[in-house]
């Protein structure tokens, strides 16, 4: 589980941290600002929501994961399940749009280690490792 999890953080780190915070950072000043973490959060999840149902399950959350990681990852269901019973409010384990808002709201807080209202990358990166544990 642990091994499992260190897995997915590196995989995303090397391929996942630096690609989202240059899409994230829509006027390139190497913050991210929470609206421009909103405007991802939204993209990402239209990008998971593979048959555009406006919800999304773990099955596409981990076909997601793996296209961005660019390989298969092992057991990376569970931790999609795991993640989406993080911020699944109605608890019917899909995630809607606004459960993603919501949650990725709550992770910009987490993220902001320093508490100066924007993402760096190193935060954005740092938080991305710690999601997944
Ligand atoms: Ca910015
Ligand atoms: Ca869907
Ligand atoms: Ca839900």
């Amino acid at each position: 589980m642990k091994i499992t999890a260190m897995y997915m953080a590196v995989a995303l780190a090397a391929a996942g941290a630096e690609q989202a915070f240059s899409g994230m950072d829509a006027n390139g000043d190497g913050k991210v600002t929470p609206a421009e973490h909103a405007a991802g959060a939204r993209y990402y999840f239209a990008k998971m929501d593979a048959n555009k149902d406006s919800t999304v399950t773990a099955a596409e959350m981990t076909a997601a994961y793996r296209a961005i990681a660019g390989r298969t990852a092992q057991k990376s269901g569970m931790s999609a399940a795991d993640k989406i019973k993080a911020v699944d409010a109605n608890g019917d384990g899909m995630l809607t749009a606004e459960e993603h808002a919501k949650g990725s709201e709550a992770m910009f807080a987490r993220m902001d280690s320093d508490r100066n209202g924007s993402l760096s990358k190193e935060e954005l990166a740092a938080g991305h490792a710690s999601m997944l544990h």
